[in-house]
């Protein structure tokens, strides 16, 4: 891999098209903006429709050659697993510039980046293991099958928050299935997508089987959920972004995965152990500045343990270190934009005008060695309720409003009203309460006694305006698989014509 942070910085990145590099036909590139001190630090290609055609028509082209078409799910399968293995090669880099991209711990992205070689492997080993049902149709002289298949060029669209992780997440099971790509990151995060890129053609995949445009989401993004030869869409976004693509993929009957965004509650019951829980609510809130879509922003705390849990979290948050990304003892970096940051401080002074009370942070660190880049301090809010601005809408920073609540059902009523229903945490001794909170939370993902874990082997997605479809595990295949029924009849006899052949 020839990318890195050295290769890239003060230059323009191009777009991967058909197997090599090739420049945006506007000539027009983007700003990547390093978030430690508002900076650009490189430029990508600032990709319009003309951009899109190309790749899809090369993303079609490979899906229909016989070098991907024809190629054994053995020899796919070992072709994931190569492209896990340089990835797992290369993940310092791509963690470093994910880094540069975000400003997120390096600790994380490279653990993150670290982790997807799994995810690769996974997908590899299902890649010969993509079979169909034989299924009995009450004819005995027929033989009746289902075949899963391919369904032909997927595009992906991700954020700037985990972008490797997310990548491996939506084209491992694709390039396991036989399906081919074109995959747009982030306006804000297009480096490591193109590092990825050539990885892929260092692991051997025929020309044109991943491609990579990047640019705005309104010109590259839009041209690509518009594309009538786009099979399907898997995006992951904001839930305002996920109905504009939805409604672009609906002009061609597009189906769409969508991993949307979230206001996930967080709970505490007095029976748990506070300390763990208080760890959880750090990790759920401040871990990553917040910007994760199952942060756990609405935190509910039984009544009897409100004020020792919202005192432990606030001395936690207090001693929270606030530094460059890339220092070791740093546990909170910058946020990813200038437009997170302001949208942050816009909800801060949305949740004191609506009456909340700030009891931790509430402002940008008064450090003048950050004062260039996009931090904001850990911030809790109190006298809360759950119809706030603060807790309707998803902020995406390291900022939440804590409530307490009576019993069960006070908890379920304010728990479930929400338009969300991406992820759930629950913190109790009491498992019997915690399988009826499970049973009855709106939530793709529940959490009883942990917070924030993610597993490659389940599959994750939310309800409700948090999105549809499935990421991980076999429902992954299932999503980028198409179904056939084969019907086989062969008993030598001619039936009428006229007559559909219903019974036996
Ligand atoms: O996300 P967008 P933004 C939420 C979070 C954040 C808000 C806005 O609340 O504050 O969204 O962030 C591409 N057609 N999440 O603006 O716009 C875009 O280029 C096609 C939650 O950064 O959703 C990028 O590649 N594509 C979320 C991707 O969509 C379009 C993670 C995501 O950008 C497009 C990120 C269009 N019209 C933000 N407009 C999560 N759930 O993890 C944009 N894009």
């Amino acid at each position: 891999m020839a990318m890195s942070i050295a290769s890239i910085e003060g230059k323009r990145t191009l777009n991967f098209i058909d197997g090599a590099m090739r420049p945006p036909k506007s000539g027009r590139y983007l700003p990547s903006f390093d978030p430690t001190n508002g900076e650009p630090w490189y430029e990508a290609a600032d990709s319009d429709a003309g951009d899109v055609d190309e790749a899809v028509a090369a993303a079609k082209r490979a899906f229909l050659s016989p070098d991907w078409r024809r190629m054994t799910q053995t020899q796919r399968g070992k072709l994931v697993a190569k492209l896990a293995d340089l990835v797992g090669a290369h993940a310092a880099a791509i963690g470093a510039m994910e880094t540069r991209d975000n400003g997120k711990l390096l600790k994380e992205m490279v653990a993150q980046v670290s982790y997807t070689p799994e995810t690769f492997r996974y997908f590899a080993g299902m890649a010969d293991k993509i079979q169909g049902d034989t299924i009995p149709i009450n004819k005995l002289d027929m033989f009746n099958f289902t075949l899963r298949e391919p369904i032909g060029v997927v595009g992906i669209i991700v954020p700037w928050n985990s972008p490797m992780y997310l990548i491996a997440g939506n084209c491992a099971p694709n390039l396991a299935i036989g399906n081919t790509v074109v995959l747009k990151p982030s306006e804000h995060t297009s480096a490591s997508a193109l590092a990825f890129a050539e990885l892929v053609i260092e692991a051997g995949f025929p020309k044109g089987v991943v491609n990579v445009v990047t640019g705005y989401g309104s010109g590259a993004g839009d041209a690509l959920t518009r594309h009538p030869d786009i099979a399907k869409i898997a995006f992951t976004g904001g839930t305002e972004t996920g109905k504009k693509v939805a409604a672009n993929a609906a002009s061609h009957l597009a189906p769409c995965n969508m991993e949307l965004g979230g206001k996930s509650p967080h709970i505490v019951f007095d029976d748990a152990d506070l300390d763990r829980a208080a760890n959880g609510i750090v990790a759920g809130i401040f871990a990553a500045a917040g910007q994760s879509c199952v942060a756990g922003s609405r935190v509910f705390v039984h009544k009897r343990a409100f004020d020792e849990v919202v005192h432990k979290v606030i001395e936690r948050g207090r001693a929270v270190r606030i530094g460059h990304p890339t220092d070791e003892d740093t546990q909170l970096g910058p946020l990813a934009l200038k437009a997170q940051l302001d949208k942050v401080q816009r909800y801060v002074g949305y949740a004191v005008e609506d009456g909340a009370k700030c009891v931790l942070g509430g402002r940008q660190p008064q450090n003048a060695a950050l004062a260039r880049g996009w931090y904001f301090e850990p911030t809790l809010f109190v006298n809360v309720h759950n119809d706030m601005r603060l807790c309707r809408d998803e902020i995406f920073g390291p900022v939440a409003g804590v409530m307490a609540f009576e019993d069960e059902a006070d908890l379920m009523r304010q728990a479930n009203d929400t338009v969300y229903g991406l992820a759930a945490g629950i913190w109790t001794r009491d498992i019997d309460r915690a399988m009826r909170f499970a049973r009855d939370v709106d939530a793709g993902l529940v959490w009883i006694n942990c917070y924030r874990t993610a597993a490659y082997t389940s599959p994750s997605g939310g309800f409700k305006s948090s999105g549809y479809g499935k990421h991980n595990g076999f429902e992954a295949i299932r999503e980028y698989t198409r179904l056939k029924n084969v019907m086989i009849d062969y008993s030598g006899v001619t039936h009428d014509p006229f007559v559909m052949r219903m019974k036996s």
